[in-house]
């Protein structure tokens, strides 16, 4: 057999965990890595609009499978990624970051080339790529095997994202060592634990849930990360406690399931009833570690009693202040699951319901009006993008039907990740409809991956919901500042103009049109994008006390 190119290889070795596309831009010194995808057969090439755009992919698929590739030039390609990468570490989305550097012998020799800053440093880019990424390596010919395992089982033991660097001349060079043929995803143990730690977390995390009169759980998308989403809900059907999320981990559990209580989000709670059972409960089991950030937290609204809190995290448990370290996540959920005992059915005394459904016919539409039938048309299966913005608001409280699931960004936050987000999560998806809902400000910073997506031929079901304004900015702020307003487009026109076939398209702005389209989309097997008009003026800010006491904590009054 001849022996592969080190780019072959590396593309070959990272297949093997499952993946099947990739993400990216082709450019001239990542040539190798490019042809090796199309000669690949298990890969297809995924030609995003630009590398931004690419990382956003990458993200949306590897939430669904798991793991993704993400291909880049040096400089100008990778630093483009940069910020979609860091919101894959931030959600702790492992995303393989392959990118093609100059060769070493235009290096030694000190030759200046392009995508450098005039210069021969060619080694400005590698800390901020790896930085960005949390794990990395530079292949060569002969460090390729060794490097690329270690950078595989850290990016998964660790859940985030990795750079590798292969020169051009590396990537085109053969492989020298043995190559090594690895396992699907879901057949790899990611994380081992210390056994006597474990059996000690085990151990004290049983005596608090005995002990406990009225416990509950919270639990958090880290769990789905690393692949742990039927454990959870096996272990909470058999401990029976109320559970809550977080905004930001929306998705991380089957919100039909009997224990579901709703979002725990501070004040902002939903039901509201849902703040005082987590914080009057004499035992919180934190399945994931809740990040307690501004907008996780109903801008600090929360008062979670840490001495009353136990949490899972990916590779330690807190309880109050013991530590217990290397205790994997899934060892720790396995070991409940064999122990615990079931307790009785918890009793949920106010349940997330449907939203209720407004108006009707030439009513005009408003997200009162919106979201109820949105909701009424998630099927099992379905998946939900949800964009940071007004729309996330909405969509964070609003229950799910059983077994659809949701994707969002709202840790990291950065607008127009949910178009090529969408591109990956159906591209990654191998049954059920993704439906995504996006502010207009925040689509187009990212619109230009629709034609991307007719190209390849996906069908989401796209809601573009058209204020005119980045109105989500004006509930933390004052309304009517010029740089909240932004250019008005005729959304519904853009599949047509980006080359996409058959997309079923609107502009709604009554609850007649709307129903009338939603009809359609049920019926029809392929795409569909609709401009939802929604008044300007709903995006009143918020109280002044309630800005005014995020303000005060972000900026403590002197004195
Ligand atoms: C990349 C990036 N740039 C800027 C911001 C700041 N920002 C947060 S939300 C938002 C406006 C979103 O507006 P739109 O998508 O129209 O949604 P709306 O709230 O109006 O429904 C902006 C500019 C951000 N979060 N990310």
């Amino acid at each position: 057999m001849k022996t592969p190119t080190v780019a072959e290889y590396v593309l070959t070795r990272l297949a093997q965990l499952g993946i099947d596309k990739v993400f990216g831009i082709p450019g001239d010194y990542a040539f190798s890595i490019d042809d090796a995808v199309e000669q690949i057969p298990a890969l297809e090439w995924v030609v995003c609009a630009n590398e931004l755009n690419a990382a956003y992919a990458a993200d949306g698929y590897a939430r669904i499978r798991g793991a993704a590739i993400l291909t880049t030039t040096y400089g100008v390609g990778e630093l483009s990624a940069i910020n979609g990468v860091m919101g894959s570490l931030t959600h702790r989305v492992p995303v393989f970051h392959l990118v093609g550097m100059p060769s070493e012998r235009l290096q030694v020799q000190n030759l200046i080339t392009h995508h450098n800053l005039g210069d021969t440093n060619y080694s400005r880019f590698v800390p901020i790529s790896s930085t960005a990424a949390g794990v990395s390596a530079i292949l060569t010919p002969t460090n390729c095997v060794e490097e690329l395992e270690r950078v595989i089982r850290e990016a998964l033991r660790l859940s985030k994202p990795a750079y590798i660097a292969i020169s051009e001349l590396s990537g085109y060079s053969p492989l020298v060592g043995t190559p090594v043929t690895g396992k699907p995803l879901a057949e790899i143990k990611r994380q081992q634990s210390v056994p006597q730690e474990l059996e000690n977390a085990i151990g004290s995390i049983l005596a608090r849930l005995e002990k406990a009169k009225n416990p509950v759980a919270i639990v958090t998308a880290l769990t789905a990360r690393y692949g742990l989403r039927d454990q959870v809900h096996e272990l909470l059907s058999k401990i029976n406690l109320p559970t809550a999320i977080a905004p930001a981990e929306k998705g991380s559990l089957d919100e039909s399931i009997p224990q579901f209580i709703g979002l725990y989000h501070g004040d902002f709670s939903n039901p509201a009833s849902v703040k005082q059972v987590i914080e009057s409960a004499d035992l919180v089991l934190d399945i994931g570690g809740i990040i307690l950030a501004e907008l996780n937290a109903g801008l600090f609204t929360d008062n979670l009693d840490r001495s009353r809190m136990i949490s899972i995290r990916d590779n330690h448990v807190q309880i109050d202040t013991k530590v217990f370290v290397n205790t994997a996540i899934d060892d720790v959920l396995a070991g409940l699951l064999a122990k615990v005992t079931t307790r009785a059915q918890a009793v949920v005394s106010e349940k997330v319901d449907l939203l209720p459904l407004l108006d009707s016919g030439n009513d005009k539409l408003s997200s009162a009006n919106f979201y109820p039938r949105l909701q009424r048309c998630l099927k099992s299966g379905d998946t939900m993008v949800i964009e940071t913005g007004t729309c996330m608001m909405h969509l964070n409280p609003m229950v799910l039907p059983e077994g659809v699931g949701a994707e969002g960004q709202g840790l990291w936050g950065s607008i127009g990740w949910a178009t090529p987000a969408t591109l990956g999560v159906c591209l990654a998806k191998k049954s059920g409809r993704t439906w995504m809902v996006t502010g207009d400000g925040s689509h187009q910073l990212t619109l230009n991956e629709i034609g991307v997506m007719g190209r390849y031929g996906i069908k989401p079901v796209i809601f573009v919901i058209n204020n005119d304004i980045y109105g989500v900015e004006d509930f933390f702020s004052e309304r009517g500042h010029v740089y909240d307003d932004i250019a008005r487009l005729n959304y519904h026109l853009l599949p047509e103009a980006f080359g996409c076939k058959g997309w079923l398209t609107a502009k709604v702005g009554t609850v007649a049109e709307l129903e009338d389209i939603l009809g359609k989309i049920e019926k029809h097997d392929g795409a569909a994008y609709i401009q939802v008009l929604i008044p300007e003026s709903e995006s009143q800010p918020l109280p002044a006390e309630v800005i005014d006491r995020d303000y005060k904590l972000r900026v403590p009054p002197v004195g």
